[in-house]
């Protein structure tokens, strides 16, 4: 992209790189290789950034053993942090003067001077990524270009993460570590995939056995479904109240916001073994029902009772209580793959249906979703749902996550709702990103690390109102496979990179024209951040030797066209 003194980084040396991830809006300058971040330099922020020199200090001052003390207005050597409403919501201009050794980062809103912050982290190299300094003779933190002039702001307000903590539950402490992952790549929304037919992940006061008994499960199906193999070591975890606290306080300060998802009426297994008056009992047996221990699509789904509407409010109110609408305004309630079997064969369904008015059992799902809808709205939330939620009519004030290809994204928005793209077919990061035989339990589409990048959330062909409809894309990992969070890296990185920049930059063509090459180029540089973050990132040469997962079956398929 941008010229200048490219000297590689290292004790005293220039990071001397403009090499961003995701790539920003523009860059002018450098004129030079001198500025240094050293004991002299301190941090003067303006009332509404603290946060960031909060951040600054604990990520950047670690990683270069340096105290970056607040420091008055005006003085040299100095990190200055500003807010310009001007700018706009996220944006962020930054600078790196000379004659002052001094950077100045302006932001529109106090989201806008952190994403300034992390892209200064980018500019001082890899090390900047470590917990301690490294220190290799000289000083600890090398040079930086100078005169250098960033101006950056995001094309999309969603851009988004979802974690399935679900089929195989993640630490909290894990969790934490992909919130500043996130906030290192620019992303803004971390969707917690938290019940499922495997488990039950988030603690509820008032119905304690949806995690005594709902957050574990005796063993495990290793590989796809159709794998003979079984792991027998029970497994399970769940997220105390104060855990999630802590989860959305952390990703608050880093400007994520935290969307909760609480999947009905399908994916609930979990939860009927735990309540089992909670399934069609008057249709099937539900009394001696466990956590669900393989994977696809489970039979059992919630029974349309009134009792279920009661309870799963309960459930919301603390969940609301948990994820504050200033942080969390939009809640997600699943609504996809909802099998009708249980709701055929149950009189209580068919009265319902009959009672209620709506035809059939896509009617009953409807009545489930607007019945949420309505209840959220009316404390102040929005609700949004899998794209399955547009069958039988979708509740007045819903949003869409559209995974099944565009199209139920490109119908919600062109009735005016709003959208958020994370088709299957381009940003599952489940789906395996390479077709070679090395890859670990290869699953569905293969989606390269280019795939990726040539990926557009806003299809062509969508008119001017509905694609303002869109607010955004979301990349979404479901963890039937990844056991672990070496395997969560694994699917996540690099894709993760390239997702980030489609999502974030002004600057990308539509996707004919994207310069691959040159985010190839930037991504030399980006790699050694990973590796500093401890990321286990795929190589772009292949799995290494314990990345790869030999004898476990996938399932490999491409059924449909990418952009199905
Ligand atoms: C579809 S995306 C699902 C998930 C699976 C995923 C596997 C969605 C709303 N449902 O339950 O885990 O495919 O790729």
């Amino acid at each position: 992209m941008c010229g200048g003194d490219t000297g590689r980084g290292g004790g005293g040396a220039c990071a001397g790189s403009t090499d961003l991830v995701p790539v920003p809006a523009r860059v002018t300058g450098p004129s030079g290789c001198g500025f240094v971040l050293d004991g002299r330099t301190g941090i003067d922020a303006a009332p509404g950034t603290e946060g960031t020199e909060r951040w600054l200090r604990s990520a950047v001052g670690a990683a270069f053993g340096l105290a970056l003390p607040p420091v008055p207005a005006g003085r040299d050597d100095a990190v200055a942090l500003r807010l310009d409403p001007r700018l706009g919501a996220e944006a962020y201009r930054l600078d790196v003067v000379a004659a002052t050794r001094s950077v100045r980062i302006t932001g529109g809103d106090p989201a806008g001077v952190f994403w300034g912050a992390q892209t200064l982290r980018q500019l001082l190299g890899a090390d900047a990524f470590r917990r301690a300094p490294v220190r290799r003779g000289g000083r600890t933190a090398p040079a930086v270009l100078t005169d250098l002039g960033i101006e950056d702001r995001p094309r999309f307000g969603w851009r988004g993460l979802l974690l399935d903590v679900a089929r195989h539950f993640l630490p909290k402490d894990d969790v934490l570590r992909y919130v500043d992952l996130l906030a290192a790549h620019k992303l803004n929304v971390l969707h917690l995939h938290l019940t499922d037919d495997q488990g039950w992940r988030i603690e509820i006061r008032r119905y304690p056995r949806l995690t005594a008994v709902g957050a574990w499960r005796s063993r495990t199906k290793r590989g796809h479904r159709a794998s003979p193999l079984w792991d027998d070591t029970p497994h399970g975890g769940y997220y105390t109240q104060d855990d999630i606290r802590e989860i959305v306080a952390y990703a608050a300060e880093r400007h994520v916001r935290v969307v909760p998802e609480i999947d009905l009426p399908g994916h609930s297994q979990a939860a009927i073994a735990a309540y089992p008056e909670l399934g069609n009992t008057d249709a099937v047996d539900t009394a001696g029902l466990a956590v669900w221990d393989t994977w696809g699509v489970s039979p059992h789904v919630l029974a349309p009772t009134a009792h279920v509407l009661r309870f799963y409010e309960g459930v919301w109110e603390e969940v609301l209580e948990l994820f504050p609408a200033e942080t969390s305004p939009f809640v997600h309630i699943g609504g996809d793959e909802c099998p009708k079997d249980q709701w055929r064969a149950s009189p209580t369904a068919q009265a319902r249906i009959a009672e209620l008015g709506v035809g059939d059992e896509d009617g009953l799902q409807s009545w489930f979703i607007r019945h949420f809808d309505r209840w959220l709205a009316a404390r102040g939330r929005r609700l949004i749902g899998w794209d399955e939620i547009l069958q039988g009519g979708l509740a007045p004030g819903a949003a869409v996550s559209s995974w099944r290809g565009y199209a139920g994204g490109i119908a919600a928005a062109e009735a005016g709702h709003d959208v958020v793209m994370c088709p299957e077919q381009h940003v599952y990061l489940d789906h395996r990103q390479d077709a070679g035989p090395d890859e670990p339990v290869p699953l569905g589409f293969v989606r390269t690390l280019e795939d990726v990048y040539r990926f557009d959330p806003v299809p062509p062909g969508l008119g001017p109102d509905a694609a303002a409809r869109v607010l955004g894309t979301q990349a979404n990992l479901w963890s039937e496979v990844t056991e672990n969070r070496a395997r969560v890296d694994y699917q996540l990185f690099p894709r993760l990179a390239a997702f980030a920049e489609v999502a974030w930059s002004t600057r990308l063509p539509a996707p004919p024209a994207r310069d691959l090459a040159d985010f190839e180029r930037r991504m030399t540089a980006h790699y050694r951040r990973l590796e500093a973050l401890g990321v286990d990132y795929r190589r772009p040469d292949g799995p290494l030797p314990w990345q790869r997962r030999p004898g476990l079956v996938g399932r490999p398929f491409d059924p449909r066209p990418p952009d199905a």
